[in-house]
């Protein structure tokens, strides 16, 4: 499966439109070489925005810094892959913030459900003092943060029923992620949570381990969730960042230029994959209604409610984690909605 992946990698980098393009370098003949998972599937875009990342990278360094990509899980989860990055066995992850917080306990603050209005807002926070503390507190977990990425705001699938109010989570089994926060939001709505790695949600899902499962919309789709679930509520409960993590000791032995280099990489591969994401996320609702998963649309109030209900969850979270960085985030959020 590697070798079958290399011969992608020689082969193949995503020239931007979807189409692969040759990739005139190779591991052999470079003097760093970096290997990057990612837990999606290569029709994401967190699998393209690594690819652009390759591009940039490789092109800027003449093959002299090489990037092996894997994705679809192939070199573990999310929590693996960072643990991976710490021992210095592998090089790069673009995990979700929320199995982060278990490494930063601080970064559980940004998966509070509710938190951030919108997307503009969030980015907004997250490339200030906000996000530069989070990233800078990696560092004492063997980890660098290059750049915020974007996962989307998570939506509810399951197999049982339509959700369209918080009265409609009771007794359902949801898969969250492996995090606190997420985990007592649920219990709070009246659902069994279960916290799974990615990778073996869709297993979970079509043995019926599970009803359902939180992730945006451009996820559902594109890892075809739509042949194991039925239904589609956009309660868009959290807004959900990537972080593009690389391994500290890797990073450091780098020389100044190849640092910037790599930095810069991630943070324009960074816009490309926000942007077809952000687009991705706002265009497949009638693409996955036509593979026959029904769509109940939350309405403000029952989103309202359902903020309601959690409220208490964030207020317990922000207390035991750390009260004064979550009222620096609210007051930042606050600082961003004036802007
Ligand atoms: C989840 C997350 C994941 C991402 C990805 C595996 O539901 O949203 O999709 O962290 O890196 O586990």
């Amino acid at each position: 499966d590697a070798d079958q992946t290399d011969n992608e990698n020689e082969n193949a980098s995503n020239n931007g439109n979807g189409e692969e393009a040759a990739s005139e370098y190779n591991s052999s003949e470079a003097t760093h070489v970096i290997e990057a998972g990612i837990g999606l599937n290569n029709q994401h875009p967190q699998y393209h925005g690594l690819l652009r990342f390759k591009e940039i990278v490789e092109s800027e360094t003449d093959g002299d810094v090489y990037v092996e990509t894997y994705h679809s899980s192939q070199l573990g989860d999310d929590r693996q892959m960072m643990e991976a990055l710490q021992l210095g066995s592998q090089e790069v992850t673009i995990p979700s913030t929320a199995p982060i917080a278990n490494f930063v306990e601080q970064y559980a603050i940004l998966d509070f459900p509710f938190l951030f209005p919108d997307e503009e807002i969030a980015m907004d926070v997250l490339n200030g003092d906000i996000g530069d503390q989070l990233l800078d507190a990696l560092e004492d977990q063997e980890m660098v943060g290059l750049a915020w990425w974007e996962n989307g705001y998570r939506d509810l699938t399951n197999s049982v029923q339509a959700v369209a109010t918080a009265e409609d989570f009771q007794g359902l089994t949801i898969r969250t992620m492996e995090n606190e926060v997420h985990l007592a939001a649920f219990q709070e709505l009246g659902a069994n949570p279960t916290p799974m790695a990615f990778g073996e949600l869709f297993t979970a899902m079509q043995q019926g381990t599970v009803d359902g499962q939180e992730n945006p919309l451009a996820t559902i789709y594109l890892e075809g969730f739509y042949e194991v679930q039925d239904h589609y509520s956009d309660t868009n409960h959290v807004y959900s960042p990537f972080v593009f993590l690389m391994s500290k000791q890797f990073y450091d032995q780098l020389p100044d230029d190849y640092q910037e280099i790599v930095r810069n990489a991630a943070q324009e591969a960074g816009e490309y994959q926000i942007e077809e994401n952000r687009k991705q996320n706002n265009e497949l609702l009638d693409a996955l209604v036509d593979e026959g998963v029904e769509y109940t649309e939350v309405t403000p109030e029952a989103r309202e409610e359902m903020a309601e209900i959690v409220q208490p969850v964030n207020e317990r979270f922000a207390e035991q984690i750390d009260p004064d960085f979550a009222e620096e985030v609210y007051s930042a959020i606050e600082e961003a909605q004036q802007n």
